[in-house]
Order: C-alpha cells, then sequence, then structure tokens
C-alpha cells in the first residue's frame, strides 16, 4: 500500500495513459554548474542546477512550476554510477584510482593527433570521450522558489536515482515530459519536503506507463512494461 503522507490528496498519477500530450514534449539541456548551496542534498533532494542566461533562452519561454521527465547524465568513465566504471582494486594510495584499466590503451590512440596537449588535459578528453549517456526519470524545478524568496530564476533536477558521487560540470539533457504542479510557499520546511517528496512519486507512478516510459531505457525488470515515448535525442 502507498503509505507516504499526501500532501492535500494529490493525484498520483498525471496525464492521460498515451503518453505526453503538446505542446509536450520539451527538450533541454546543459552543464551542471553550483546551485544556492542551500544544503538540499543534506535534506535527501539534491538538485543538479543548470545555468539559467542569455545563451540559454528555453528557459524564458517556459512558466515556473513543477515539472517531470527524463534526465541523462553523460557520466565520465571514472564515476561511480558509469556504466564503464571499473572499481579501483588498491589500497596503496595512487594517483590514477578512478581511471579504469584499459585506459593506457585508449591513451595510445590517442598520442599521435594529441600531440602538445598536457598529460592531464589528455586524461580528462580520453575519459569524457568514454562517457555515454545514461537516462534517469526525474523531477525538476523551474522558477522563483517562493519559499527561499529568489531574486533570479533558477532551473533544477533532481534525478530519481541514488548517485555515489556528485556530477557537477556534467552535460545533462532533458526530456520534459509534464507539468505536476505550480511552485508554492509554505509555513515550514517540513511542508516543503512532503510536496516535493509527493512529486518524486508522481513522477515514478506517472513515468512508468508505456506511454510515458522512454524506449531508450534499456534496462526493465521482469514484469515490467516496455516503453514506446521516443527519448532518442536524450542519448544521441
Ligand atoms: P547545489 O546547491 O550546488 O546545487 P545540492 O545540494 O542541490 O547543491 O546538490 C546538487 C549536486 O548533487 C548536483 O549538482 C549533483 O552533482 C549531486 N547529486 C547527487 N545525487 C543527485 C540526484 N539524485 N539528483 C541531482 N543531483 C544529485
Ligand atoms: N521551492 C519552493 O519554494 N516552492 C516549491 O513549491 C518547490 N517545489 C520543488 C519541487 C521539486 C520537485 C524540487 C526538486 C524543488 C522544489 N523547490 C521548491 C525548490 C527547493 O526549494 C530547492 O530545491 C531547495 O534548495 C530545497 O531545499
Ligand atoms: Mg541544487
Amino acid at each position: 500500500m502507498f503509505s507516504l503522507p499526501n500532501p492535500n490528496n494529490r493525484p498520483l498519477l498525471i496525464g492521460p495513459p498515451s503518453g505526453p500530450e503538446p505542446p509536450y514534449p520539451f527538450r533541454m539541456e546543459g552543464k551542471v554548474i553550483s546551485g544556492f548551496g542551500r544544503g538540499s542534498k543534506e535534506l535527501g533532494i539534491p538538485t543538479a542546477n543548470l545555468p539559467v542566461d542569455d545563451e540559454n533562452t528555453w528557459i524564458k519561454h517556459i512558466d515556473s512550476g513543477i515539472y517531470m521527465g527524463w534526465a541523462s547524465l553523460k557520466l565520465p568513465a571514472s564515476h561511480p554510477n558509469s556504466a564503464l566504471y571499473e572499481k579501483p582494486h588498491t589500497t596503496e594510495p595512487v594517483m590514477e584510482t578512478i581511471i579504469p584499466s584499459s585506459h593506457e590503451q585508449l591513451k595510445q590512440q590517442h598520442t599521435e593527433e594529441e600531440k602538445g596537449v598536457s598529460p592531464a588535459q589528455e586524461e580528462k578528453n580520453v575519459d569524457q570521450e568514454r562517457g555515454q549517456w545514461q537516462i534517469y526519470p526525474m523531477v525538476m524545478s523551474i522558477g522563483y522558489n517562493p519559499f527561499y524568496k529568489n531574486t533570479v530564476r533558477s532551473a533544477e533536477v533532481h534525478v530519481l536515482e541514488k548517485f555515489g558521487a556528485d556530477f557537477y560540470g556534467v552535460e545533462m539533457r532533458l526530456l520534459v515530459t509534464g507539468f505536476i504542479r505550480n511552485e508554492k510557499d509554505y509555513s515550514g520546511l517540513e511542508a516543503l519536503i512532503a510536496d516535493i517528496e509527493f512529486d518524486c512519486e508522481v513522477a515514478k507512478h506517472s513515468l512508468a506507463r508505456k506511454g510515458w516510459k522512454v524506449k531508450e531505457l534499456g534496462v526493465v525488470r521482469e514484469g515490467e512494461e516496455v516503453g514506446e515515448l521516443d527519448g532518442s535525442w536524450l542519448v544521441r
């Protein structure tokens, strides 16, 4: 049975079973930047912030509010959640603990065309090339966070996945498939957190339906439906 507190008896499912309706889905992308540093992580709801600047005009044309959809992250091979990650197996302090063993081979292939590039930069290039897009469900807040009375518009994404390390600077793509609710002010932090936790449940359940689930997700557990939504942009 569903046991999480349900603030204001909100519906758990949003949108028809057939999938997102026009004008959705929206596409967005950017590199993850530092946010307000309010310690959202300590509250259990870290949010990956995207830049809202003149070059990123999409944000100006979308209503403030809480959205749901899919996020893809181009995690470097050195990130513990990367499909390419190889756990370091050493107890000695080494400089290259998070560099996988096949790194040397790749490095060899690249030395010819990358003469003059510093070893540190080269290592970074190799790592990023080996990055792979990985897709996760997400909830997203766009606006001025009335509870904190921000004066600048922010775009922050809580990815519905547990991560073994931060991913600042990593490229993130979003497929925004639906609107959950307007942003609100609250009398206390607990009420804000309860609403965010319920947003996560709404996204989890709504996006699990085949019309809302991206095909590119790959692994689906036994008994789970395969997605029918086109998410090709997230991984191309
Ligand atoms: P900031 O104020 O810098 O945005 P947060 O406390 O909101 O700090 O933490 C955000 C960072 O936490 C993200 O940029 C990302 O690197 C990391 N992170 C870890 N797990 C998640 C997650 N599930 N969703 C979003 N970000 C996460
Ligand atoms: N901030 C608000 O002021 N009002 C909101 O209604 C609100 N809803 C949010 C919903 C989600 C799914 C997320 C991820 C964030 C939301 N925020 C909201 C932003 C929140 O205040 C911010 O992430 C804080 O840093 C959390 O401590
Ligand atoms: Mg944040």
